[in-house]
């Protein structure tokens, strides 16, 4: 991964669409205007503590969770910037039950964007890493009268054009993917933009790391615990421990293992009936980061198959996830099939 710093995002953009000859322009501005929307939300949360935005709203999400008053923040902030650019037809945010249409006075594209305004919510308040997830879609659906159909909102994630993250953290970064690698661009404040920091990330195809909540170890079947009991290198036949690194942000924890290696697991559990899958959520979660990583040279699976091929149902649904470095997540798949229950130590 070579480090060129100085070439701005835009620029970045740019120089993608001319080299494909059918690029009309839309999709530079789409990406443009959600640029725009995330310095804005960057803005603010680096003014949090100062101004009252820190803290919960009293109310509680479509996805039963406590809503953070900077969560609504971000949503709003996507919503208006994106609604009226004129490239999109529908969009679907993790905060928002329902597909959110574009009103009739904004003109209508034909692009559909799914958003995480804001992931990992409960860190807002303790100053750790959070960040905005979203993937973008062409619409599928031909019916002229309908600026958009449910089929366009549910489409698997092999179908997405781009998709990406931002991260607020200790700087704030951008890395997106349009199906040509995986590019990370660092936010310079005092200039006001984003430049490239981080070329052609390509992950390592084994690493050291493992990242999970372990605190739901009760919860998890059989062989989830021994995948995870193999990475802490407590297997019945296992090899050297990996590391544990878990900030609760999965934005956060997925950048540090793209980067340096490693495994993130939201594994399915039993804790609460209504959600079987786990946590995160296929369309604004998974999907994104799988086709990040994919780019990256590395593999998301349910601990099935690949997050890619699963046929959406739901805008909500929820499913686990195993993302990172490929020798790794095919590891867990193997143990989660039951092809393997231990390794020898030679591994
Ligand atoms: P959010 O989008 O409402 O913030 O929820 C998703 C977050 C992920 O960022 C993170 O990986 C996970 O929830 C942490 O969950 P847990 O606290 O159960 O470990
Ligand atoms: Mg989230």
């Amino acid at each position: 991964m070579s480090k060129r710093v100085g070439i701005t995002i835009t620029e970045h953009i740019l120089s993608r669409q001319r080299e494909n000859p059918e690029a009309t322009g839309a999709f530079t501005n789409l990406l443009h205007e959600l640029i725009v929307a995330a310095k804005v939300i960057s803005r603010e949360v680096n003014k949090a503590g100062l101004v009252d935005i820190l803290g919960g709203t009293g109310q509680i999400n479509v996805q039963e969770e406590a809503v953070q008053k900077l969560d609504v923040f971000a949503n709003r902030v996507i919503i208006e910037r994106m609604r009226h650019v004129g490239q999109l037809c529908c969009m679907g945010s993790e905060e928002l039950a329902d597909p959110i249409e574009i009103p009739a006075a904004y003109p209508k594209g034909n692009y559909i964007l799914l958003f995480d305004p804001l992931d990992g919510s409960s860190n807002i308040d303790v100053n750790v890493s959070i960040g905005t997830i979203f993937g973008i879609y062409k619409k599928i659906s031909e019916d002229k009268a309908k600026d958009f159909l449910l089929c366009d909102l549910l489409q698997p994630g092999y179908k997405q054009v781009a998709a990406g993250y931002f991260i607020y953290g200790s700087s704030t970064i951008m890395v997106y993917t349009t199906g040509d690698g995986v590019h990370g661009f660092t936010l310079y404040p005092s200039v006001g933009e984003f430049l490239l920091s981080h070329d052609n990330i390509r992950i390592p195809s084994k690493g050291k790391i493992y990242s999970v909540n372990e605190g739901n170890y009760p919860y998890w079947d059989e062989k989830t615990r021994a995948l995870v009991d193999y990475f802490k290198g407590m297997g019945k036949e296992s090899s050297k421990p990996y590391t544990s690194r878990y900030v609760g942000s999965l934005v956060a924890d997925f950048h540090r293992n793209l980067l340096k290696g490693g495994i993130f697991m939201y594994p399915a559990d039993r804790k609460d009936p209504r959600k079987p899958s786990g946590k995160l959520r296929l369309m604004v979660e998974a999907n994104p980061l799988a086709m990040v990583v994919q780019q990256a040279g590395g593999y998301a699976s349910d601990g099935r198959g690949p997050i890619l091929k699963i046929d959406p149902k739901d805008l909500h649904q929820r499913v686990p996830l195993y993302i990172g470095s490929k020798e790794d997540v095919e590891l867990a798949e193997s143990f989660l099939s039951g092809r393997i229950s231990s390794l020898s130590p030679s591994r």
